[in-house]
């Protein structure tokens, strides 16, 4: 049987809304390559790591081969300082709503807490909204091989706690990192849409909408 042991976040789109900003800094680098990059492109681009994200964007654009490898990676560098520039003002007030609530009674009730974010830029929003204290381990994204949907984030997080995967609950925004975590052998709960995380069972709106007795009684069933 299962039980509660952890709850492994993911982080843009779930303790903090940055997919948004995200998004408008891919926007403006496709913007700079004369593309308009389709806001439907948004919910692809959810989870996925910096790298795989541009060679989507240049796909859609038919700019494959267009770059070399050095140039990609500095186009990349380029969306991240306006991502960067998006986000250098993030205090606690940015934390999603119904974050701090949950957070703080994981701890109260002695369930493990960790992040399982692809985004490089993780440690820094953490620090800057102060919530980083919360954290009993943090998977970084460099250690690992495969990006979502692949388990591999969700797998290091679960190894960092020392919690085996099937007592873990993943909360995720993404379709693919729903897949990954139930590629990992955790219960995934979804934030935002059911149209969109149509490969999960539990989806609610926000983490408002999160509870400890809820994550329980959906993790025994
Ligand atoms: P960075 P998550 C992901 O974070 C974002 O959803 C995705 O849009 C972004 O491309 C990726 O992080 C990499 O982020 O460029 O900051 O390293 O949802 O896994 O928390
Ligand atoms: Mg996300």
């Amino acid at each position: 049987m299962r039980r509660l042991e952890a709850v492994i976040f993911d982080l843009d789109g779930v303790l903090t809304e940055t997919s948004r900003q995200h998004f408008l800094a891919w926007k403006q680098l496709a913007e700079g390559l004369s593309f308009m990059l389709p806001d439907e492109m948004n919910e692809r681009l959810k989870g996925i790591s910096r790298m795989e994200s541009l060679e989507i964007i240049l796909e859609a654009a038919g700019m494959t081969d267009r770059f070399t490898e050095s140039e990609k990676v500095e186009l990349t560098n380029f969306k991240n300082n306006i991502y960067k520039s998006m986000i250098k003002k993030f205090t606690k007030e940015n934390l999603s709503e119904g974050a701090l609530d949950l957070l703080v009674s994981l701890r109260e009730n002695n369930i493990k807490i960790a992040l399982a974010s692809v985004s490089k830029n993780a440690p820094f929003l953490l620090n800057a909204m102060g919530i980083e204290g919360f954290f009993d381990a943090v998977a970084d994204p460099n250690e690992i091989k495969r990006g979502k949907p692949a388990p591999d984030i969700f797998l290091a997080a679960a190894e960092l706690l020392k919690v085996p995967p099937h007592n873990c609950i993943g909360i995720e925004d993404a379709f693919a990192g729903i897949e990954a975590i139930k590629a990992a052998g955790m219960i995934p709960v979804g934030i935002g849409r059911k149209e969109e995380l149509s490969n999960c069972e539990l989806v609610v709106s926000g983490l408002r909408d999160v509870n400890l007795k809820l994550l329980m009684k959906f993790i025994e069933n």
